[in-house]
C-alpha cells in the first residue's frame, strides 16, 4: 500500500496525524538532554511568581466560557459544566519562564488539551494555534506543541482551584514551552492553518519557546 493509494481518512492516516501531535518515535521534547531537568540559563525557585500584563479579570464560573474555532469540524462554546463534564487528566510537570526562573513539581488538573481537540476535531489544514486570555492576552504556538502529552486546560493547581492571579478559573498549560504560551484566563482557542504572532511574540518574543534551546526572542 502507497500513501498514494490512501484515502486522507485513512485509518493509517489517522494514525499518522495522531502520532504526529504525540511528537511519537521523537525521543524526548525538544532538545532536552537525558538525565538534566533545569534548562539551560534558568535557576530554581520555591515560591511562584505571577507575571501578566496588570489586568488581572475576575471571571466567576457562571459567565466563563471557552471558544474552540477556527480549522475544526465541530466548534464548540464550553460553559463550565461542559468544560467540567469533559475527560479529566492529572499530571505533575515543571514551569519555565522566559524570565528565567523555573519551578518544580507543579500538580496541575484539568481537561487535555488532546481531549478537547477530540472534541472539535481538527481539520486536515489544521497546524497551528492562537489563545486568547479574558484580559486581552493573546500567544501562539504549533499545534503539535499544543497537542503535547503534558499540555491542558488547568482548573486546579496542588489540589485547589487555580487562583485569579494564577490565571483562575483556567488557564493553558504547557509545559515543555516558556510559560508565555500557557494564557491565563483563558477565553478562546483559535485553530489556524497559518503561524500569527501574540502579544510577546509581537514584541520580539520567539515564535515556540523551547526551554532546551533556549527559544526566548526571535
Ligand atoms: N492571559 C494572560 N496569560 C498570560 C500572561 C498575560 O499577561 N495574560 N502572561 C504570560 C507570561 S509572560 C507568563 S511568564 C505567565 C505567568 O504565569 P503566572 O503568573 O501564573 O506565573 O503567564 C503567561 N500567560
Ligand atoms: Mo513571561
Amino acid at each position: 500500500m502507497t500513501d498514494d493509494a490512501t484515502p486522507p481518512d485513512s485509518k493509517l492516516t489517522r494514525s499518522k496525524r495522531r502520532w504526529a501531535s504525540e511528537h511519537k518515535f521523537l525521543t524526548g521534547h525538544g532538545a532536552r538532554p537525558e538525565g538534566e531537568r533545569l534548562p539551560p540559563g534558568q535557576h530554581l525557585v520555591r515560591d511562584w511568581p505571577v507575571l501578566d500584563l496588570g489586568r488581572q479579570p475576575d471571571i466567576a464560573t457562571d459567565r466563563w466560557e471557552l471558544r474552540i474555532g477556527g480549522l475544526v469540524e465541530r466548534p464548540v462554546t464550553l460553559d463550565w459544566a461542559a468544560f467540567m463534564a469533559l475527560p479529566q487528566t492529572q499530571d505533575r510537570s515543571d514551569i519555565h519562564c522566559v524570565t528565567t526562573w523555573s519551578r518544580y513539581d507543579n500538580e496541575w488538573a484539568g481537561v487535555a488539551t488532546r481531549d478537547l481537540l477530540d472534541v472539535v476535531q481538527p481539520s486536515a489544514a489544521a497546524a497551528f494555534v492562537m489563545l486568547h486570555g479574558y484580559d486581552g492576552y493573546t500567544t501562539n504556538l504549533p499545534l503539535t506543541d499544543f497537542a503535547a502529552e503534558q499540555a491542558m486546560v488547568a482548573h486546579s493547581w496542588d489540589g485547589a482551584p487555580l487562583t485569579r492571579a494564577h490565571g483562575g478559573p483556567a488557564r493553558l498549560l504547557v509545559p515543555h514551552l516558556y510559560l508565555w504560551k500557557s494564557a491565563k484566563w483563558l477565553r478562546a482557542i483559535d485553530i489556524l492553518g497559518a503561524d500569527a504572532p501574540g502579544f510577546w511574540e509581537v514584541n520580539g518574543y520567539h515564535m515556540r519557546g523551547d526551554p532546551w534551546t533556549e527559544e526566548r526572542y526571535s
